[in-house]
């Protein structure tokens, strides 16, 4: 169907959840209550299908879907030919090489004649290659963190995020082969009326993605303290400022990143500000 275009999204785990979230930002009503395999949405041309993460990059690509939302390691992994077409920004990680925490480690050299056991074979190989080492690739689905206790590879190659899971089977990482994140990516042979449409929902995913990790900041400010104020606060252009009935104040409102809030307040205090307030952003258009 032309008039309509279809999303591939985890269906269970890690990616599904905010998968879900950000299309739902985006203004879709998806319902996440009564799950099928295939669900239509009713307030934007889009039909949800929910597929295991390994699956969904060959699904785009061969068009069985049009678009899907996947970690960026399993676009490596299977090397599908589909067009990355925005970064996420969660479900962030990398896929490292980690051995056993008393083994010594100077170099990719360590891997030769070694055997790492891993669910992402392609990537591996593909570092190896590039490194010169020749190692033996053992292909396990899942727990590859077990593999070195249980005597079945020396090392291993899996995702890491926090690093917990190493340290709790007593591995350590050496290298950090890719980093990843989920992303949206796109079939490359789109209809314009797909692409027209694929075209509306980006627009609407960089609205939130924009949004997230920024505040909106509003304060009263003795005029003659602007300037310092909008070296403090750069903004998407510059901050808004409006007078006040006391012409020797004025209003001032900005955007501000959420990690930096804190420090920028106190700095906007020290130039004397007043009646801060500070609101969530939901959607930012530029
Ligand atoms: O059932 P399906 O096949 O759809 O799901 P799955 O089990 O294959 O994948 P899932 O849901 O575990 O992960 C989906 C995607 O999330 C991955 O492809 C990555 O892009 C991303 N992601 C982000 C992660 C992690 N962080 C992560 N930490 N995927 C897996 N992990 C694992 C890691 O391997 C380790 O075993 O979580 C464990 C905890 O990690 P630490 O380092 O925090 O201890
Ligand atoms: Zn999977």
């Amino acid at each position: 169907m032309n008039n309509m275009i279809r999303i591939a999204i985890q269906s269970k785990g890690r990616l599904n959840e905010q998968s879900v979230e950000l299309l739902q930002d985006a203004g879709m009503n998806v319902n996440d209550q009564k799950r099928k395999f295939l669900d239509r949405v009713d307030n934007f041309p889009i039909e949800i299908l929910y597929l295991r993460d390994d699956d969904i990059p060959e699904v785009v690509a061969d068009g069985s879907a049009d678009i899907g939302i996947v970690g960026y390691n399993e676009v490596a992994e299977t090397a599908a030919d589909v067009n990355i077409v925005r970064q996420l920004g969660f479900g962030g990680c990398r896929i490292s090489l980690a051995i056993p925490k008393a083994d010594e480690y100077t170099s990719p050299k360590y891997f030769q004649g070694k055997s790492i056991a891993t669910s992402y074979p392609n990537i591996l190989r593909r570092f190896l290659e590039e490194q010169g080492v020749e190692a033996s690739v053992r292909v396990i689905k899942g727990s590859v963190e077990i593999a070195p206790a249980a005597g079945i590879a020396d090392a291993i190659f899996d995702i890491v995020s926090s690093g917990g899971t190493l340290v709790s089977n007593g591995l350590k990482e050496v290298e950090q082969v890719i980093h990843s994140e989920a992303v949206l990516i796109a079939n490359p042979d789109l209809t314009p009326e797909k692409q027209a449409i694929l075209d509306s929902l980006l627009f609407r995913i960089d609205a939130v993605t924009n949004s997230r990790g920024k505040k909106y900041i509003l304060m009263n400010l003795p005029a003659d303290k602007v300037d310092e104020a909008i070296s403090i606060l750069p903004a998407m252009r510059s901050p808004s400022v409006m007078p006040l009935a006391d012409n020797s104040w004025c209003s001032l409102h900005s955007v501000v990143k959420a990690d930096e809030l804190w420090d920028k307040i106190e700095r906007l205090k020290q130039i004397g500000a007043e009646g801060i307030l500070v609101l969530d952003l939901d959607k930012v258009i530029e």
